[in-house]
């Protein structure tokens, strides 16, 4: 049995679909979860697929994910744009690492351009929706078949 691919979801997700629709669309992430479980299945993984509004535990969870996990999928949301401790937890992972977003931040306020996720990353689909949590994955099975990190 392979080892899950963790699907980690930062600040404010929780609130997808019900509201900023127009940026976001009007998919939960709930719906995004049913997605991701689905595209793995079709590569032969599993998920582990969390929501958090704290950056401490995003950290935790790279840690465990390190132990217990063959891929990162990370949209750490207002994070990516932020947190060092983010990027230096995924620099430890030693796993891939495909970070997601949902919008396309290059269109949106120069805040967004950067992330600390980006340099720790392995790819990063951006602006795609919620198909991008699906491109992800398959980028994400395609790098642990690659690395052998199952
Ligand atoms: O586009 C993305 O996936 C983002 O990671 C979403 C973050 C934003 O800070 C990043 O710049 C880009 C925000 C997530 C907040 O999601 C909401 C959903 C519905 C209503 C309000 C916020």
């Amino acid at each position: 049995m392979p080892k899950p691919i963790y699907i980690l979801n930062g600040p404010n997700l929780n609130l997808l679909g019900k509201r900023e629709p127009d940026i976001y669309g009007t998919t939960s992430l709930a719906e995004l979860e049913a997605l991701s479980i689905a595209r793995a299945k079709t590569g032969g993984f599993s998920v582990v697929f969390r929501q958090t509004n704290r950056e401490g535990e995003i950290v935790e969870w790279l840690h465990e994910a390190r132990d217990n996990g063959a891929a990162v999928v990370i949209n750490a949301a207002g994070y990516s744009h932020t947190s060092v401790a983010i990027h230096d937890a995924l620099k430890a992972v030693d796993l891939p690492v495909v970070e997601v977003h949902l919008s396309n931040v290059h269109r949106r306020e120069a805040f967004r351009h950067h992330s600390y996720v980006s340099a720790a990353a392995d790819g990063v689909i951006i602006g795609l929706g919620p198909h991008g949590y699906e491109l992800a994955v398959d980028a994400a099975v395609a790098l642990v078949k690659t690395r052998n990190t199952a």
